[in-house]
């Protein structure tokens, strides 16, 4: 039998580590590797449209299995597309390993037809990120490559010229063949002792927990109803933390609740669990911080902690637990429950179907979508105001899952990660919130649904607008500009990339057509015609004072009233 080629170790690699698929775009340089694909059958190949929609796929995939997942694009720009979706994969701290092809090893350093440096471009968005330049060095690098993203939860990147995998491989087959290892980190006992003394004496105690709570709901919960604390979530721990949670208070900051703000700054004592919410201005400026996260280097990054842990979230609280008295004073739960309910009704009151009026209520929408959808749903919300829907009108179960670029802050996130999300998981259901101006992005992709058989539902808000930036200028004082869009037929153009395609233009035609579009055996689009300025800022004093402030410094929570934004600075609803 002839020798393997780099490219076919490169496949059996993969393989050996369960890979399943890779998302990417084909070129010269990577013919190689794709052509292995083609005659290994092990993998397969998911071929997409833009090279930054594999690496947002690649990345929801790995965000919905945690195991690793792989894009790959080809010489200069072929990777270099990959970039922006790589970066949120990396801030998102999730495994990815991206092959990027390079050009003829011979070549490299004269200025050659696509030449660019990936070494050097992906090194601010990966762990790892190697050039390989000899059959020698495979399978070994790329065995680093995927052991870093998957220990160190994040990006690798592995650039190989063509020639390169196109050579006979030294080495025949991958060298690992373990599972991927699982230790249990936790504080020392004297550390957990120390932990426990300070919460036992704490007499007002707010948790706030995020995306490094998953898998340990029931240690949450037992912890918050010893210690009488109520719960507030970061948003990328709402599909964690909120369901079946009877302490939860609602997120904190521009998105989030009041109830959220006020349980943080009226505790003694703020614990903070697998979180790194970044806003500073939301943090209590008195309060005792404690600080639980698996990585030290967490520790302090965003305020003051007066005491910090390494330890993962489970294992952490379960050494914990036992160590805790019940708390009797539950007068600081109770107001922030009450609060929350105040705020939830508050905001509940917005998502009505308004009369029947034009134009419609964007929550209407999710309050409908939510209903509608699948307990198991998988969704995905675009970056601007649909991710405010999202944080605010979606109702996590413990089987749904939510996608965004929440990290990164990147537009166009929600529909390649609906692609990872359908094509790693064939039978569910999987929903966009769509903005207009994020799908237009890297609408290209809209062509692949049908392409790649994948039966996902797009609901687009379409408000003519980059209506979140429009919100930003008038948090700054300044007056509107380039945030037009004028937008084609959405529905039109959906009807004829083969989808299913809707426009709901008033509220009545909601409801029956989002139950159609989940129906539907095959990918569907539902153009909403929303309002434009459902949040709008209206120049009163205490926002005329913060003029030149972006909205994301802004001390303020966004009402949803469409006439104020709570200016938490001046008012506290709490008292
Ligand atoms: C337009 C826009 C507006 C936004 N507005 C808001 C807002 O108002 N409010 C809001 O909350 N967010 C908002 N976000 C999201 C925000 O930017 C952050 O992404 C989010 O707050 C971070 O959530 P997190 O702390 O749960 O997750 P991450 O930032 O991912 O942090 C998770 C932490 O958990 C740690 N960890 C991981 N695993 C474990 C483990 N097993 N045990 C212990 N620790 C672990 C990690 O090391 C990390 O420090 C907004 C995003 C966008 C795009
Ligand atoms: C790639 C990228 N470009 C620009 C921005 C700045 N930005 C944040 S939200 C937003 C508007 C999004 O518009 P749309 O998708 O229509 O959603 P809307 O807020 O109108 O609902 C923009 C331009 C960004 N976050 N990412
Ligand atoms: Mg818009």
């Amino acid at each position: 039998m002839a020798n393997k080629k780099v490219s076919d170790l490169v496949v059996d690699t993969f393989a050996a580590a369960g890979v399943k698929r890779i998302y990417g775009l084909p070129g010269d340089s990577l013919n190689g590797i794709t052509d292995s694909l083609r005659r290994q059958r092990q993998i397969q190949w998911i071929h997409v449209r833009h090279e930054e929609t594999a690496a947002f796929a690649a990345g929801a995939e790995a965000h919905l299995t945690q195991e690793l997942a792989v894009c790959a694009g080809s010489c200069g720009p072929g990777n270099l597309h990959l970039i922006n979706g790589l970066y949120d994969c990396h801030r998102s701290r999730v495994p990815v390993l991206a092959i990027a092809a390079q050009i003829p090893s011979n070549e490299i350093g004269s200025g050659y037809f696509q030449e660019t440096r990936p070494e050097h471009l992906f090194a601010q968005c990966s762990h790892y990120c190697e050039l390989v330049s000899q059959p020698e060095q495979m399978p070994r690098v790329l065995e680093i490559a995927m052991q870093t993203a998957l220990s160190r939860r994040g990006v690798a990147v592995v650039a190989i010229p063509g020639d390169v995998a196109l050579r006979d491989a030294v080495e025949q087959e991958p060298r690992l063949h373990f599972p991927p290892p699982a230790p249990t980190v936790c504080p020392s006992d004297e550390e957990i002792a120390g932990l426990a003394g300070v919460l036992n004496q704490a007499k007002k105690i707010t948790i706030l927990g995020g995306a490094g709570c998953a898998g340990a709901h029931a240690e949450l919960i037992e912890l918050a109803a010893k210690l009488k604390a109520p719960i507030v979530h970061a948003m990328r721990g709402k599909e964690f933390i909120e369901h079946g949670n009877p302490f939860d208070v609602g997120m904190t900051g521009l998105l989030g609740f009041s109830s959220g703000y006020h349980a943080m700054m009226n505790c003694d004592l703020l614990l903070m669990i697998g979180t790194d919410f970044p806003y500073q201005q939301f943090y209590p400026k008195d309060a005792t911080v404690v600080q639980i996260d698996i990585r030290g280097e967490q520790l302090g990054r965003r305020t003051k902690v007066d005491y910090g842990f390494v330890g993962d979230t489970k294992a952490t609280l379960r050494a914990l637990l036992p160590r805790l008295g019940h708390k009797e004073d539950d007068k600081h739960l109770k107001a922030a429950l009450e609060h929350y309910r105040k705020a939830r009704q508050g905001l509940d009151e917005l998502a009505t179907d308004g009369s029947g009026k034009k134009p419609i209520h964007p929550q209407y929408v999710v309050r409908v979508l939510d209903e509608l959808a699948a307990e198991d749903a998988i969704f995905s919300c675009d970056v601007g105001t649909p991710t405010i829907w999202a944080a605010r009108y979606l109702t996590m179960n413990g089987k749904r899952r939510l996608l965004g670029s929440f990290n990164h802050g990147s537009m166009a996130n929600a529909l390649p990660q609906a692609i990872g999300a359908q094509v790693s998981h064939p039978g569910r259901q999987v929903v966009t919130l769509s903005g207009d101006g994020g799908l237009a992005m890297l609408m290209g992709d809209l062509l692949s649904l049908r392409q790649l058989q994948a039966p996902v539902k797009i609901i687009v808000f379409k408000n003519d607008s980059l209506a979140f930036v429009e919100l930003e200028m008038k948090a700054a004082g300044i007056l509107e500009f380039g945030t037009d869009l004028q937008n084609p037929y959405f529905a039109k153009m959906a009807e004829g990339a083969g989808l299913l395609g809707l426009t709901a233009e008033t509220p009545d035609q909601v409801r029956p057509m989002i139950a159609q579009a989940l129906r539907h055996d095959g990918p569907a689009l539902v153009e909403v015609i929303v309002s434009r300025q459902e949040l709008s800022m209206p120049p009163t004093p205490s926002i005329e004072q913060m003029k030149g402030f972006s909205l994301f410094t802004l001390k303020a929570v966004l009402s949803g009233r469409g006439d104020e934004v709570v200016d938490l600075a001046k008012i506290n609803l709490f008292r």
